[in-house]
């Protein structure tokens, strides 16, 4: 049975539908940058070239621990979320990359599931480790840790695994991989602090040492969760600190929601850029702590503000500044197709109205201790509406004006609802 895909032809006939608004509000748009002295189309080149990776796990349904409530004809396998992640992609034309999570997306062979992405138009991002549950048939139990664990077998077990991540990342055309351990204590005095770290780095070198040439290694940290009193990587500076020790191809990630509400996340980034060490970004937003939700839906001006320093590094043309942009997220209540598309698209919005920030006006209020224009200057950019520009950009790469819309349109939830009767699975709640 061949699968229901959204094909070209009727998404130009739902950009048709849309074009008036889209003609009329570039228009408009156009004439009122041209008095900023911005072309507009410019802007269109800069929204085009903009990237970001999907998550294979962001397709699915995810769930809390409490419960998780699956949605219609969500993915099964690593093929199905691929077919999901290449109807993103045909929507919003900025996520052409997917990122896989071993064993989650192990697959059966490795060049079928490469040849499988790029049939459609998709490549491989980061691969990521799994240290922080324990899989049926594993030999060591990953409950007190894993690369930092106590005991030297769960450790050497733990590297193996992220050992083979890179081998199946290299068969499938990655160039990164990201480690994120759980590992912590839930109790005052239950891990010695410096111990764990100094294993954490052992751990960590034999890695380094299997990464090929023109490979990254990323570190993620995150402050607290699954360990509720003490993490090993629990914030940006240490990440640092084992970046540094660890050599040049390794690098700090930053996942918005792994800081405590209020840090002020883009001054970290500001940090990493200036000390060469920014790996990217897993995206999403946050009300109290990693709650995963779509980007852009909380804080939009901290969105707008992490892209005004991701923008001034690119403008200053820093040295060796590539950050990769992934999305990280879990959609317990929402098509999580929707989500996704929506967070990209908030992506490229922020990113957008990060080059429309008159620069030289800034530096000049900053250097005349002028906070009031300093701020209305950002401001200024941050409440441009650059929706026309955001749509024009995608269908002139083939995408939708209104990927939201045309996605619903298509009935391609409810073909796959078809297509993908639910399995019987024992778990009714979990991490995604
Ligand atoms: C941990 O909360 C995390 O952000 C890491 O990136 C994991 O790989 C991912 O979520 C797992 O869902
Ligand atoms: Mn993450």
């Amino acid at each position: 049975m061949s699968n229901f895909g959204i094909d070209d032809s009727f998404i130009a006939e739902q950009n048709q539908k849309a074009r008036p608004w889209v003609e009329e509000d570039y228009e408009h748009l156009t004439k009122k940058l041209r008095r900023q002295n911005v072309e507009i189309e410019d802007l269109v080149n800069k929204a085009q070239a903009f990237r970001v990776a999907v998550p294979s796990w962001g397709v699915g349904t995810g769930g809390t621990r409490f419960a998780r409530f699956p949605g219609m004809g969500e993915p099964r396998d690593i093929y199905e979320k691929l077919e999901d992640c290449g109807t993103i992609f045909k929507l919003v034309r900025s996520t052409p990359a997917v990122s896989l999570h071993i064993p989650w997306d192990k697959p059966d062979d490795a060049t079928k599931l490469r040849d499988f992405a790029n049939a459609r138009g998709l490549s491989f991002d980061a691969m990521n480790s799994n240290t922080f549950q324990d899989q049926p048939g594993q030999k060591h139990s990953y409950r007190f840790g894993s690369l930092t664990h106590p005991d030297k077998a769960v450790r050497q077990q733990a590297v193996e695994h992220n050992i083979e991540c890179i081998e199946i990342g290299k068969t499938i055309g990655s160039k990164a991989h990201t480690v994120w351990i759980g590992d912590g204590g839930n109790f005052p005095g239950q891990q010695h602090f410096r111990y764990a770290l100094e294993r954490y780095l052992e751990s960590m070198r034999e890695i380094y040492a299997a990464l090929p040439d023109h490979w990254r290694m990323f570190i993620e940290h995150k402050f607290y969760e699954p360990a509720f009193y003490s993490t090993v990587i629990n914030d940006w500076g240490t990440s640092y600190y084992c970046a540094r020790e660890l050599g040049p191809k390794a690098f700090c990630l930053v996942d918005l929601g792994h800081h405590a509400p209020n840090v002020n996340i883009e001054m970290i980034v500001a940090r990493l850029i200036q000390f060469g060490k920014l790996a990217g970004f897993h995206f999403n937003d946050s009300k109290y702590g990693d709650d995963d939700l779509d980007s852009g839906s909380i804080k939009p001006f901290q969105l707008f503000l992490i892209f005004n320093e991701l923008v001034d590094a690119e403008l200053s043309q820093i040295a060796n500044f590539n950050p990769a942009y992934m999305l990280d997220q879990s959609h317990n209540v929402t098509d999580p197709i929707e989500s996704l598309m929506m967070s990209a698209v908030e992506l490229v919005r922020a990113y957008v109205q990060a080059h429309l920030i008159d620069r030289s006006a800034l530096t000049e209020a900053q250097d005349k201790c002028d906070p009031l224009l300093a701020l209305s200057i950002l401001k200024q950019a941050f409440t441009t509406d650059v929706a026309p520009i955001l749509a024009v950009g995608r269908e002139r790469a083939g995408g939708a004006i209104d990927p939201i819309a045309t996605y619903r349109q298509s009935g391609y939830r409810q073909r796959k609802g078809e297509e993908r009767p639910a399995r019987k699975v024992a778990a009714a709640s979990g991490i995604v």
